[in-house]
């Protein structure tokens, strides 16, 4: 510290002077208590984004609704009446989901982002951008981007604050509504600046792109910029810049951005995991508690999973996370998880009292609830609250126009969603916060597969698992700009979330395994497949804790399965299935038909040939391989003896 600085501590320090542009205003918060490299990085980035001031955020309550009130001013957020210290959201139609097309990793070797895929095809497994690129892309959009506007400046912890497992990162925005998204989503905390002292912290940079003068018409008081939309990562400078949209996954850039794409380079580096999983534990009638990790690709039901209300008597759930886990084998060789997140960011449209009464209860009070319809009466209105919202009640749409039931439209936009602190989960674990996290016993996959796909499947070993996990596949979904029903690959339901070459990926999965390690089981499930009319054939939801506690007792050891040439399925029987309301088909829903695995197998092959290439572990080819011969020798056309 030298002598001006040191003398600087008796006083706030209101301004800084900035390099080309001079005072820049501090309206909130104390310069001198940022360390160093933030405000070297600041002050660089207030060179480049020219704010018209800087708001440095402390996440505590009286900002929170200093910033709600000016939201509610401007009209960007509206009050729920019926609900306590509720905001409903309309952002700009143009501005709704995640971007994916637009979404891009940087790095100076290409293929450290993405596989070497086949001439010809598009790879879908990451889009890189070189850094060249990159910094011209960056240099069209962000000088000058914040011209007019505030930029906050947030200091966050993924993973509770002081955590081995946590890291730290710093989100500058123009957007005063992400600022209170961020401050449920993650711990925002002026102790972040103590905890991070002189160590490395990942940057990241937003803004809605809409400077002042505004150019462009600002719908909805939603500024935003979604013709030059960029979300950019630069993993080897553990940086984010994202540009032109205000939405999710695009600008809380805890979440997917550094919780998923930056994170797992920083876990492969530093020999971890970042998964797009939830984490939950299950507590069975005798008593004993178990811990599952979970991931299926956007918008399959993760959130009602890890917030299950089971259908089976003396089970209890408690939910640690529904998103996103972060996992390390520990000394003693167990795999420990933590949730990074600090709230939940749930698909509102099929929620409700009967698929998840957890969630419905945790969004009663201090939530965010965007792009969903509104009540007469100041509720909230979507698709699946059809038996639980006053059938007579006015409704106006997502978009503002006044809805009726039976109109074509859609009341709430498909991912339309609610934003609400974890902590108000009535399930929420005791130890959700616990630093050391809590030990992972199975680790499940899986995705809405209508045809062929057994209920549940146990991998013959982690080896085989990563296999499982590579060949996750699911039908579209509204998370992001995707349309229709066709089925994607979505491998570990990390296609949209990968920060690295995909194979080399599978290959720090496979590397994981080393002796001494206690490697959790993995299973595949499928809660989504369908008879010759369309029905479903496992009514799901509640009832999934069936499948669980199978799952468990696999873990432990107790029940017995059937070797099949996709894994283990359960024993006829063997799934609890006393006082489900119909009967189901066991028979139909654990089939194999062996056509349909024949070119399941060889599609999952060309797969990864076209879209991972010489990047796929040989182990991959060597377990397909086997699959394939497995299913041609078997005589019929379905193989169906699970009993
Ligand atoms: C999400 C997603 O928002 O997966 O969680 O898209
Ligand atoms: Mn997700």
């Amino acid at each position: 510290m030298d002598d001006t600085e040191a003398e600087d501590k008796f006083f706030e320090v209101h301004e800084i002077v900035v390099p080309h542009i001079g005072r820049v205003p501090i309206t909130k918060g104390d310069f001198h208590y940022l360390p160093s490299k933030v405000k070297r990085w600041l002050a660089f980035t207030v060179e480049w984004f020219r704010p018209r001031c800087l708001y440095i955020c402390d996440g505590s309550q009286s900002e929170a609704d200093e910033i709600i009130n000016k939201l509610m001013e401007r009209g960007t957020l509206t009050k729920l009446k019926k609900l306590e210290n509720c905001y409903l959201c309309r952002t700009d139609p143009k501005d709704v989901a995640r971007v994916e097309s637009k979404t891009v990793i940087a790095s100076h070797d290409k293929y450290t982002t993405v596989p070497h895929v086949r001439e010809g095809v598009k790879g879908i497994l990451g889009s890189w951008m070189s850094m060249e690129d990159l910094n011209k892309e960056m240099d069209k959009r962000f000088p000058g981007c914040m011209a007019g506007r505030t930029m906050y400046v947030i200091p966050f912890s993924m993973g509770p604050l002081g955590s081995p497992l946590s890291k730290i990162g710093v989100e500058v925005t123009d957007s005063n509504y992400v600022l209170l998204c961020m401050r449920m989503m993650t711990r925002v905390s002026p102790r972040i600046w103590e905890i991070l002292g002189d160590k490395d912290f990942v940057k990241c940079l937003h803004s809605v792109g809409c400077p002042r003068p505004v150019t462009r018409k600002v719908v909805n008081h939603w500024p935003c910029n979604p013709e030059n939309v960029l979300i950019a990562h630069v993993p080897e400078e553990r940086k984010v810049k994202s540009y032109g949209s205000g939405y999710g996954g695009n600008s809380l850039l805890g979440k997917k951005c550094f919780a998923l794409r930056i994170a797992s380079v920083i876990a492969r580096d530093e020999g971890w995991m970042a998964e797009h999983m939830l984490i939950m534990s299950i507590t069975t009638p005798k008593g004993k508690e178990y811990f599952v990790s979970a991931a299926f690709p956007s918008a399959c039901g993760k959130t009602n999973l890890a917030m299950l209300n089971p259908n089976l008597p003396g089970f209890k759930i408690q939910c640690v996370g529904d998103d996103i886990a972060w996992m390390k084998f520990n000394d003693k060789g167990e795999l420990y998880g933590i949730n990074p997140e600090a709230g939940f960011f749930g698909v509102a449209p099929g929620t409700n009292y009967k698929t998840n009464p957890n969630a419905m209860l945790t969004f009663q009070k201090n939530s965010i609830f965007t792009n969903v319809a509104e009540t007469a009466d100041g509720g909230y209105y979507w698709e699946g609250l059809e038996d639980e919202v006053d059938e007579h009640i006015g409704i106006t749409d997502w978009l503002g126009n006044e809805w009726r039931r039976g109109m074509h439209s859609k009341a709430a936009h498909p991912n339309s969603r609610f934003t609400t602190p974890a902590s108000q989960c009535p399930i929420i674990h005791p130890k959700w916060e616990d630093p050391e996290g809590v030990p992972i016993s199975a680790i499940i996959f899986g995705g809405r597969r209508p045809t062929g796909v057994p209920l549940v499947v146990e991998s013959f070993n982690w080896e085989h698992g990563v296999l499982l996990g590579a060949c996750v596949k699911s039908e579209a979904t509204a998370a992001a700009e995707h349309v229709g029903k066709n089925i994607m690959h979505d491998p570990m339901a990390m296609r949209p979330f990968m920060g690295y070459n995909f194979g080399h990926y599978l290959q720090h999965w496979l590397d994981l395994e080393k002796p001494g390690r206690k490697m959790p089981k993995i299973f595949h499930v499928n809660w989504f497949r369908v008879d010759e009319d369309g029905k479903f054939l496992w009514p799901g939801f509640g009832d999934n804790i069936r499948v669980l506690d199978w799952i468990l007792k696999r873990c432990d050891g107790t029940v017995d399965a059937i070797k099949s040439p996709v894994g283990y399925l359960p024993k006829k029987g063997d799934i609890d299935l006393s006082g489900l309301s119909e009967p189901v088909d066991w028979d139909q829903l654990f089939s194999l038909p062996k056509h349909y695995w024949m070119d399941d197998t060889r599609e999952s092959r060309r797969f990864l040939e076209d879209q991972v290439g010489q990047d796929t572990p040989k182990k991959m080819w060597e377990l397909l391989a086997k699959q394939e011969k497995e299913f041609s020798s078997m005589p019929g056309r379905q193989i169906s003896e699970t009993d």
